[in-house]
């Protein structure tokens, strides 16, 4: 399957399976292709602390497109499940100088993972191509943002917001309600001149492990966007993998990926990107036909 987000910005014609075209320019893929996560907070989840150094967040997303990732994520606000929130000057300084830099060298393709329209703004200005919106667009100012700059937008459900989102998430069906809600935030994006949409059902944003596996068992969810899944180390995969909470979880991302991307996942949002570029080869070597990741 070929994928599309098209862009009124002109991107760097190196990087993993991008072709640039025309006035502005499309990102192109086939398959299922990765998205490096790049956090530079004390607080992630599971990586936290690690790249708070402008120099440790700029290595750290060069390694990953090394590795194979097609686009690279960079966020300053953890989202994960009660985690305070971020002032706007310490967003902006955690991320802009890494965004400048990605962007000076030319050689990534860079998302900028925010729910903040001014964050997003001034990393359109330091030179990200995509917009990541954990926050699915609910803000008319990110909307305006991504249209007025001709900036493809990554739109994510999330029930409520990180302070209180796990709090029994409950749905009548999640299925209908989380692509339901996905089409109508995609549709009103593009109608406001948003260029190009993909859409993310939030896996572990408001849902419980049971819901987060029925989101999995209906992918592709729908054939009008791009579908990225990002499950990444989360809760879902200790629970499924019986793991210990402090026991390492990129095995169990990868297998999880790898499902969604054979039923037709645009892209998969990860940590560990070396480890899923090996996985994916060796399913498609194996399967000898148009597997994840053909680019
Ligand atoms: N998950 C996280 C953050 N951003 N963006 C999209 N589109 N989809 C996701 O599933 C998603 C996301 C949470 O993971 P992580 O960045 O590792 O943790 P934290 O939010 O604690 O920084």
């Amino acid at each position: 399957m070929q994928w599309r987000l098209d862009s009124h910005r002109s991107i760097p014609a190196s990087v993993n399976g991008v072709h640039a075209e025309g006035r502005g320019s499309s990102i192109r893929w086939t398959g299922c292709a990765l998205m490096g996560v790049v956090n530079t907070t004390p607080d992630s989840f599971s990586d936290g602390g690690l790249y708070l150094s402008e120099e440790a967040a700029v290595a750290h997303a060069q390694r990953l497109v090394a590795d194979g990732a097609l686009l690279v994520d960079i966020g300053g606000e953890s989202t994960r499940p009660r985690a305070d929130v971020v002032p706007l000057d310490i967003e902006l300084a955690r991320t802009i100088p890494v965004i400048e830099r990605l962007a000076a060298d030319g050689e990534a393709l860079i998302s900028i993972d925010t729910r903040k329209p001014e964050v997003a703004a001034a990393a359109i200005a330091a030179g990200a191509h995509v917009v990541n919106d954990v926050g699915g667009l609910r803000d008319p100012a990110m909307v305006e943002v991504c249209a007025s700059e001709g900036i493809p937008a990554i739109v994510m459900h999330m029930r409520g917001d990180p302070s209180t989102m796990q709090d029994d998430p409950q749905y009548d069906d999640v299925v209908a309600e989380v692509v339901g809600w996905l089409i109508e935030q995609a549709t009103m994006a593009v109608a406001a001149g948003v260029p190009s949409v993909m859409i993310d059902p939030g896996i572990g944003f408001g849902k419980s492990v049971e819901h987060n596996v029925a989101l999995f068992r209906a992918l592709p969810l729908t054939d009008r966007y791009p579908v990225l899944i990002g499950a990444s180390r989360k809760r879902t995969i200790q629970v499924l993998a019986q793991l210990d909470e402090a026991a390492p979880r990129d095995s169990g991302s990868v297998a999880a990926h790898l499902f969604a991307a054979h039923r037709g996942a645009a892209m998969v949002r990860v940590h560990d990107v070396a480890a899923h570029r090996q996985a994916f080869a060796v399913d498609r070597g194996l399967r000898g036909d148009a597997g994840p990741m053909e680019s």
